[in-house]
């Protein structure tokens, strides 16, 4: 089974004015030690996405794991090292099928049933949230609390990945309600190197 980092960095472009302050986002987190890293963006067309998603793997190389949110296609062509999918992208196995046997699956879920669900599937990783409140994510779910981890992680060994709200002050709380990882987006701003390294502090 995958053993994930505790920090779960995920960038979004529409956190970012720009293509540079984007890519410069990604080197920063590198530096500060981040290991884990997603690359999100949900209004930017295939081919733009594509060459986004390239111009970080060609920035960061190894150094980190590179997971590409909603794409297989795009995970594979950019020759990042798994895809995370949510409840309306392609089911497990339609993106098992893209992704192959090496590349990392992630599985958003948002309620039990969907955690018994995505457990049953050949996803290395299940995401639950939104943990706490959320503005970065259009139309969210309603909010799981750490009861709602504390129940994932009950229902599940798979490693479990909190979502949602998770900043500098409450990532302790999410780890020790069971979570294996806190994924983050708002918070990692306005400095991203400068939180990831607070984040990664704090978790240690
Ligand atoms: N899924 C559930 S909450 C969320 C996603 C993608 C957004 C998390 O962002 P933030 O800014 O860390 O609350
Ligand atoms: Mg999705």
């Amino acid at each position: 089974m995958l053993q994930l980092p505790r920090l779960y960095a995920i960038l979004d472009s529409s956190c970012f004015p720009s293509d540079g302050t984007l890519f410069s986002a990604a080197e920063a987190l590198a530096t500060a030690g981040v290991t884990l890293l997603q690359y999100r963006n949900k209004s930017g067309h295939a081919r733009q996405m594509l060459e986004q998603a390239r111009e970080l793997k060609h920035r960061l190389g190894n150094s980190i794991q590179l997971i590409m949110n909603d794409r297989a296609d795009l995970a594979v062509a950019a020759g990042f090292d798994g895809v995370h999918v949510g409840q309306d992208d392609l089911s497990p196995e339609g993106a098992r099928k893209v992704i192959g046997d090496k590349l990392w699956l992630g599985v958003s879920t948002h309620n039990p049933e969907q955690v018994r669900e995505a457990d049953k599937t050949t996803a290395d990783y299940i995401a639950v949230g939104p943990v706490f409140a959320t503005t970065s994510k259009a139309n969210p779910d309603p909010v799981i609390g750490l009861e709602g981890v504390r129940r994932a992680r009950s229902l599940t060994e798979k490693p479990l990945v909190a979502i949602g709200g998770i900043t500098r002050a409450n990532c302790r709380s999410v780890i020790e309600a069971g979570a294996d990882s806190v994924a983050v987006i708002s918070d990692l701003l306005p400095d991203p190197g400068k939180s990831a390294e607070a984040l990664l502090r704090i978790l240690r």
